[in-house]
């Protein structure tokens, strides 16, 4: 149901989706059976002319299960929403799979900065590569991240992995991902961070292989790379705003 609006590019996003499907049905069941129960009672004991209102106790057993039944229902399935969740939460933030390469990323008012740790896969290494607002990773490789804050509380968004992880000043918190599809996707604070916060975004490019990375790393070394960020924030105002119109004349023209 999600995968429609936004692509999955991590491993775990699956079993994201999955919980937000299984919740949705469930409490979807329930919404519709209230009111559907209530619209009919609503109708079916209407006021009428000369008909006295009944005054009813709830307390025999046959006025009781009509609470008592849906109530135990409405238990066991969050029994089950609870399990669900506590297996997928262990599976995404409690356990650490081995990691194959490592990233550092530090948010700041209001831009995102990275560390790739670079051919020896160590972070704080002569050949560690920084960038700002570009994440680049490679297909099919666990990264643990360390997500650090300059200065307030952050949230690193990725809704391609269905990951968020606040930032704490102060704090290094380490998590992993893995990314098993190509293509460029959003990342974006998600947590109020002062009044740049909306425009707080980045990129994250996710490579077929090790040479296109390779490539990529090249050339944000050697100052040719073209930052996909940009590229990614100009498509975005092109498609929304025709080139003759500002956006500021758009905006007013809509008054
Ligand atoms: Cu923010």
């Amino acid at each position: 149901m999600i995968e429609y609006f936004m692509p999955r590019a991590s491993t775990y996003a699956a079993d994201i989706d999955f919980l937000f499907d299984m919740i949705t049905v469930i409490v979807g069941f329930w919404f519709v059976m209230v009111l559907a129960v209530m619209t009919y009672l609503m109708v079916r004991f209407r006021r009428r002319e000369g008909v006295r209102a009944a005054y009813i106790s709830g307390d025999p057993h046959s006025q009781k299960k009509w609470t008592h039944y849906p109530h135990y229902s409405v238990i066991a399935l969050d029994v089950v929403i609870i399990v669900f969740t506590v297996i997928v939460w262990v599976d995404v933030k409690q356990t650490l799979p081995q990691a194959e390469d490592k990233i550092r990323v530090v948010g700041q008012q209001w831009s995102w900065f990275f560390i790739h740790s670079g051919p020896d896969g160590k972070l704080d290494t002569e050949d560690d590569i920084s960038t700002v607002n570009d994440l680049h990773v490679k297909k099919d490789t666990v990264y643990h991240f360390e997500l650090e804050s300059r200065d307030v509380l952050h949230n690193f968004s990725v809704p391609a992995f269905r990951l968020r992880q606040d930032t704490i000043p102060g704090r290094t918190i380490t998590g992993w991902f893995e990314p098993n599809k190509t293509g460029v996707y959003d990342i974006q604070c998600a947590e109020i961070c002062g009044y740049g916060h909306g425009i707080m975004g980045a990129t994250i490019v996710i490579h077929e292989d090790q040479q296109s990375y390779d490539a990529a790393m090249k050339s944000i070394r050697n100052r040719t790379y073209e930052s996909d960020y940009q590229k990614r924030l100009q498509k975005m105002t092109v498609s929304t705003v025709s080139n003759s119109e500002s956006f500021t004349d758009k905006l007013l023209s809509s008054f």
